[in-house]
């Protein structure tokens, strides 16, 4: 039985607009990210480190869409033409313009090496992608509450020992409060294109978006309000985070 706080917090989902990443930090440096609100429409279409989408903060519910892997539309759209440069070992906070309490999930983060330049990289063919970390619920809180109280913003380590070179970082949340019933659970996942330098020799992968995640996964088609999640184990998709990166 869903609780009433469950069904008016879907409500809150239609009628809102979705959060989005309109500008990142490395280091003391703030850098724009995507402002769907703005750049959608700007004329010429702004250039950007944060990979574009249409005038969508919406989610997506098929986790085995071309979307999943880089957002709404970003497989039919260009991808930018700059990177922002990190030292392995650095941090990227992803400042998100908002996020509500309640879109129970895990928060969890990914890097694919660019094969060529990241401007002529989708991410969608192979198996590039490896996860560098994530967080589920931890202290009777989900890592997306965590998110929501900490003014939005989530910070990402980049590995120290991986090999320096371009990058994308695909950063995201996972909103299960609907996600009892299949293609219930909503992604949001956004990607930013980096520079790598410094670093290790690592040269990890095997992952695919999409391919990484199914909506029968134990992860994904969940129930967070069936008890303390803490004794369902929940245990994110996309497998452990890549041994040996810290
Ligand atoms: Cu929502």
């Amino acid at each position: 039985m869903r609780s009433i706080s469950a069904v008016l917090l879907s409500l809150a989902c239609l009628v809102n607009a979705h959060g989005y990443v309109p500008q990142i930090k490395i280091g003391n440096t703030y850098i724009p990210g995507w402002d769907v609100s703005k750049d959608p429409y700007a004329n010429p279409a702004p250039v950007r480190v944060v990979r574009r989408t249409p005038n969508d903060s919406g989610f997506i519910s098929n986790p085995t869409s071309q979307d999943i892997t880089c957002s709404i539309g970003n497989s039919n759209l260009p991808a930018q033409p700059i990177t922002a440069t990190v030292a392995a070992g650095q941090t990227v906070t992803f400042l998100w313009n908002t996020w509500p309490l309640g879109h129970y999930g895990p928060m969890i983060n990914y890097m694919a090496r660019c094969s060529g330049s990241c401007s002529s990289f989708k991410g969608n063919t192979g198996t590039p992608w490896f996860k560098i970390s994530q967080e589920t619920y931890a202290n009777g809180e989900w890592a997306s509450d965590k998110f929501a109280k900490n003014n939005h913003s989530w910070t990402v380590t980049i590995p120290p020992k991986i090999a320096a070179g371009d990058y994308l970082l695909r950063h995201e949340t996972i909103a299960l409060h609907g996600a009892s019933n299949p293609g219930g659970a909503q992604f949001y996942p956004v990607c930013v294109q980096l520079t790598v330098t410094g670093g290790g020799s690592l040269n990890p992968s095997g992952l695919a978006f999409p391919g990484a995640y199914s909506a029968t996964d134990k992860g994904i088609l969940f129930n967070p309000y069936q008890g303390d999640a803490a004794n369902q184990a929940y245990v994110a998709p996309g497998g452990p985070v890549t041994s040996g990166l810290f």
